[in-house]
């Protein structure tokens, strides 16, 4: 293997103090989203699509990914040459990982109707209902990533939503990728979208021709995915919701002298070859200096062997080591970035998940590298970045669904809550509320004569 670059210098993180404060900040800086200029030419595509359906879709597909297709759809049962196509080994796998996520996100499931009697007669309900329709997103870009269209489908199926339809665009050889559709036939997806970015959004949330109009998009995408998926979120025309925002992918790991520099330096590497704009950050400890020393070493070693080693280079650039004195300052810091995933490889690191309070997924110990949450655990891998760990939760089984409340309130009920209602209208100058509570109490006897 070799120890050093050829292009560029040995691949390094930048070291800073937790004292320092200002060089903190910096590192912790997501890298900039254009979102104006980006939404000047996604604004266009979004338009288009909305009028001119499938036509527009063709069209962008032509232009942007190079190839000609007749139909943007794919419809259930899918052709049997992608099953065909796969191997044992790759069904198997993602059979495996399927089952888990599964499991976990039926676990997740709530089905009960909750019923609160808040004053005797009045009784206040909650029940589940899934989202009808649901439009997942899976991109394509410098990876294909079957590994989102089980993410998302899976709990999708879990939920009971009426209508899984997926979007991903062909390949060179107007081909999805056949894991991607396997995983479809399996969650019971209706039809794949055979286009990507801005203009797959568009399809979903208007509906064309040959597309069916969902009610929700989820999914992680590039820039033009995200300005899209945000886009028709704010167009009432559309009545669609999105899952989250969504940025670059990110890793925050945990470190002391006892944990294995070979093991630290693979969980930063495995988030670092997602894209140039990823970012990796190491928050050590009390790490000696030759620990940092042999940590940058396996860093370099291990990069040097990814064929994704020009990405990798490029995210190390921005991305950082940080040194703390202590355990709770380390957490302080993993909870003021806010990381997507958070790794702890501590020494009884699950005594120290308590400490834990913005962070999308944690991954506890040496032998559990996000790797296995990224595929085959259980948990979702499709989670806030950006900071937005701090007011989101990643998608889980609840994303798929809406709770609707309900209330029954008997004569009985309305003397006890009446006069309040009445007397909170009154204040809001709102007569025609008062009234609705006053006619009935009065029929009812419940108040005097002149109320
Ligand atoms: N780490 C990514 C998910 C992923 N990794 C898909 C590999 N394939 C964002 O959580
Ligand atoms: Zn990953």
């Amino acid at each position: 293997s070799t120890s050093t670059s050829t292009v560029g210098g040995p691949i390094h993180l930048n070291v800073v103090k937790c004292s320092d404060k200002e060089a903190v900040e910096k590192a912790f800086v997501r890298p900039i989203q254009d979102t104006e200029s980006i939404m000047s030419l996604v604004k266009p595509i979004v338009e288009n699509v909305k009028t001119n359906g499938d036509k527009a879709i063709l069209e962008y597909t032509s232009k942007f990914d190079k190839v000609e297709l007749t139909t943007p759809i794919l419809e259930a049962p899918f052709p049997e040459e992608y099953s065909n196509s796969l191997s044992d080994e790759i069904k198997g796998a993602l059979d495996l990982s399927i089952a888990n996520v599964e499991k976990f996100h039926k676990a997740q499931l709530q089905l009960e109707v909750m019923n609160v009697e808040t004053q005797p007669g009045v009784i206040c309900s909650r029940f589940p209902r899934p989202i009808e329709k649901v439009g997942c997103y899976i991109p394509g870009g410098t990876a294909i990533l079957p590994s989102t269209a089980l993410m998302l489908g899976v709990p999708a199926k879990v939920a009971n939503c009426k209508e899984i339809v997926f979007a991903s665009p062909p390949g060179k050889n107007g081909k999805l990728s056949a894991e991607v559709v396997y995983v479809a036939s399996k969650v019971g997806c209706s039809k794949i979208v055979m286009a990507g970015g801005a203009q797959a959004v568009a399809a979903m949330a208007y509906g064309t021709e040959s597309v069916p109009k969902v009610d929700k998009i989820l999914g992680p995408g590039n820039q033009f995915v995200t300005a899209a998926k945000m886009l028709v979120n704010n167009d009432t025309s559309a009545l669609c919701s999105i899952d989250m925002p969504a940025g670059p992918s990110e890793v925050l790991v945990i470190a002391d002298n006892t944990s294995d520099v070979d093991f630290v330096a693979s969980d930063l590497l495995s988030q670092a070859e997602h894209g140039v704009d990823s970012q990796v950050i190491l928050v050590g400890v009390n790490l000696s200096d030759d620990y940092v020393t042999r940590l940058q070493k396996a860093v370099d070693q291990q990069a040097n062997n990814l064929p994704r080693v020009e990405i990798v280079r490029k995210c190390i650039e921005h991305s950082t080591i940080v040194l703390c004195n202590d355990y709770e300052s380390a957490f302080e810091m993993s909870n003021k970035y806010a990381p997507e995933h958070l790794i702890l490889q501590i020494e009884n690191a699950e005594d120290y998940v308590k400490l834990v309070d913005n962070a999308g997924s944690v991954f506890v110990g040496a032998y559990t590298p996000e790797s296995c949450g990224d595929y085959s655990s259980g948990t979702n891998h499709t989670l806030p970045t950006y900071g937005y760990a701090r007011q989101y939760s990643g998608v889980n089984t609840s994303t798929f669904q809406k709770f609707i409340t309900a209330q029954y309130v008997t004569p009985k009920g309305l003397d006890n809550i009446g006069k309040a209602v009445m007397c909170v209208a009154k204040v809001e100058g709102l007569d025609g509320h008062r009234n609705a509570v006053k006619i009935r109490m009065s029929k009812l006897g419940l108040l005097p004569k002149h109320f």
